[in-house]
């Protein structure tokens, strides 16, 4: 039964690291299926009628992190609606609630290959950010008040996730503060024999 359960990949760094632009990569070329979890999240959001759009809503502005049944529930409805198998998890899971909610649903149920970790200068990362808001993103959290906000979320509660999978020797640490092309030669060799 073991070689039948999907196969993920968590996809973790700092707000504007490359993680979506990375994972684009990766799915033109290794045919995973991508999830980010914040895409999802906005989808929702913008979902008339839904119960926790106003909720989403001011979390992602305040540069909070949504509660993870709402978060896991949209993960695992759009990972059974793709029929496939191989998945990158991106931007998930940035707390502990976040992974102690995950382990509990989903661990047993799913293969972790590892953990995809774009390590990025946080300066870079904010600049990555403003410049993408300047360019018209339309992202309510790409100004300098709420990535002040999400920056502060990163190092307080999704660093120690990133630890406590280093500690497990699942991180696959990469470079991210070069250019997109130069970055992707680097994650390819991770995913040479998956
Ligand atoms: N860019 C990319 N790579 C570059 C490179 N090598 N050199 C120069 N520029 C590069 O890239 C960001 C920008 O930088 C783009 O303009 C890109 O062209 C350029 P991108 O690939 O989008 O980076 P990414 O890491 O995906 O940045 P993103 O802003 O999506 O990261 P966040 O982690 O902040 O955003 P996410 O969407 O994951 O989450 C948003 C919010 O949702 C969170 O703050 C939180 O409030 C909420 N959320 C939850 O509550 N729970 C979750 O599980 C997930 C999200
Ligand atoms: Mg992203």
């Amino acid at each position: 039964a073991n070689a039948e359960r999907p196969k993920v990949v968590f996809v973790l760094g700092g707000p504007g690291a490359g993680k979506g632009t990375q994972c684009d990569n990766i799915v033109r070329e290794f045919g995973f299926v991508h999830l980010s979890a914040g895409d999802l999240l906005r989808e929702e959001r913008n979902t008339p009628g839904s119960q926790y759009g106003e909720l989403i809503d001011q979390r992602i502005k305040d540069g909070l992190i949504v509660p993870v049944e709402i978060t896991c529930k949209l993960l695992v409805t759009a990972m059974e609606k793709s029929g496939k198998n191989k998945f990158l998890i991106d931007g998930f899971p940035r707390n502990k609630d976040n992974l102690d909610g995950w382990n509990k649903e989903m661990g047993e149920k799913v293969e972790l290959l590892f953990v995809l970790f774009f390590d990025c200068p946080l300066d870079v990362c904010i600049q990555r950010c403003l410049k993408r808001g300047a360019a018209g993103s339309g992202r309510t959290d790409d100004n300098e008040e709420s990535l002040k906000k999400r920056i502060n979320t990163y190092n307080n509660d999704s660093l120690p996730i990133i630890k406590h999978f280093e500690a497990q020797n699942l991180v696959r640490r990469i470079e991210a503060d070069k250019s997109p092309d130069d970055v992707f030669a680097e994650v390819k060799t991770l995913f040479q024999n998956v």
